[in-house]
């Protein structure tokens, strides 16, 4: 505990307890090697996740593995041939899948992709009973066109001949359509990166309702459901903050607001999927920001506030604490959207101080005036 009443360790303590209940979505990616589904991986749910290394085998002939990433688990394959192999794939998922009936949601499987590379213009059979198969067990089944190239928002035309290819053998597939993507652009070939948010929403409308909220967490493709699930966090602290200040506390006893300060932005952090290392680094240093001119972080801030003149008598009003709140946890959610998408780092690709520090206090300050103005006019 610091001077200014923060605590990494109380901090790292609430973000787990979040964790806890945010829980895992797990995912089962299927395909042949070389389409992309690391690649894929890796674009929808971000750098450090892709399946590079072995996970653990969770079958007893160890043709299924598991690798888990915070939010996300990803079930792939290995040493096995869809087609030759279906039977024993489909022998093990099916296993699994039983296994974990009576266990809690977030160790089955949610979801899965079975992922075509649109340039080999060709679909076989097997793959289409493999699918049917999918679906027999109860995973929802997505089909993603891989590598589609497009031109001017145009997909290639051998691309929209196999996905009609698809839609026509009416299987039990998610939109009954495959999803066109490409995971990563290339400047060589002029290729952009397209698809990634069809692919989310379409994956939010066939999970189970028990895990949007880990499958908001782990991926990074759309961000405005993380700042969703956030906004009513913050307006969660922002209410107790006022009950707080319904007495007003005097200036220099601002820090009893940091304890709610810290939950909420470990809370955040947690529901953006900021991994906590990452994210308590990334606390402390935003709300350090002023603490060596005054005596803790939540006075620090407020010094941050153009005309500070509104602290009536010296003290904090109920208003002005859930306003503060409110900026703060705002203001904690920009830094933490930029965290998801991996920037905000220095060279040494650890998390740079000094840009956290920056676009916190910038945007606090911003948050401020906004949510200030809003209160008033209310
Ligand atoms: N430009 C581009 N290359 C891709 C894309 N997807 C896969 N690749 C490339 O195709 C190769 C195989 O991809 P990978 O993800 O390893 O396939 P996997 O075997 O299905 O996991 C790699 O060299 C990737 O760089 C994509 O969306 N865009
Ligand atoms: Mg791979």
């Amino acid at each position: 505990m610091t001077e200014d009443g923060w605590s990494d360790e109380e901090f790292r303590q609430k973000w787990q307890e979040e964790a806890n209940r945010i829980g895992r979505f797990n995912l089962a990616i299927f395909g042949k090697t070389g389409v992309g589904k690391s690649t894929l991986i890796n674009a929808v749910f971000g750098e450090d996740v892709a399946p590079t290394g072995i996970g653990e085998p969770v079958t007893r002939e160890e043709h299924l593995y598991l690798h888990r990433a915070g939010f996300l688990g990803v079930f792939d394959t290995r040493g096995i041939e869809i087609g030759k192999d279906t039977d024993t794939l489909i022998g093990e998922l099916g296993e699994y899948v039983n296994s974990k009936r009576e266990n809690p949601l977030s160790e089955q499987i949610h979801v899965a992709w079975y992922c075509v590379r649109a340039t080999d213009r060709r679909f076989e059979d097997t793959e289409a009973e493999f699918i049917r198969r999918l679906h027999e067990l109860g995973l929802p089944v997505i089909v993603v066109l891989t590598q589609v190239p497009s031109r001017g928002g145009e997909y290639h035309g051998d691309a929209v001949a196999l996905a009609d290819h698809i839609i026509r053998l009416n299987l039990p597939i998610a939109g009954g359509r495959p999803i066109f993507v490409m995971a990563t652009g290339d400047d060589f070939t002029g290729q952009v990166q397209h698809g990634l948010k069809d692919l989310v929403d379409a994956t939010f409308r066939v999970a189970p309702e028990g895990v949007e909220l880990a499958f908001t967490a782990a991926q990074k493709i759309d961000l405005s459901r993380k700042r969703k699930k956030a906004k009513s966090v913050v307006r969660g602290a922002a209410g107790l903050a006022g009950t707080v200040g319904a007495v007003p506390i005097p200036f220099a006893d601002a820090a009893v607001l940091v304890p709610i300060q810290l939950g909420m932005m470990a809370t955040v952090a947690a529901i953006y999927g900021v991994k906590v290392e990452t994210a308590t680094l990334a606390a402390t240093v935003a709300t350090t920001a002023a603490v060596a001119a005054g005596r803790s972080a939540v006075v620090g801030l407020l010094k941050l506030v153009p005309g500070a003149g509104w602290i009536a008598g010296g003290a904090i009003s109920a208003g002005v604490a859930s306003t503060f709140t409110m900026a703060v946890g705002y203001a904690w959610a920009v830094v933490c959207g930029e965290l998801t998408q991996g920037r905000l780092k220095g060279v040494d690709g650890g998390v740079d101080n000094k840009l956290v520090r920056e676009l916190f206090q910038t945007q606090f300050a911003v948050w401020f005036k906004k949510v200030r103005k809003k209160v008033s006019a209310s």
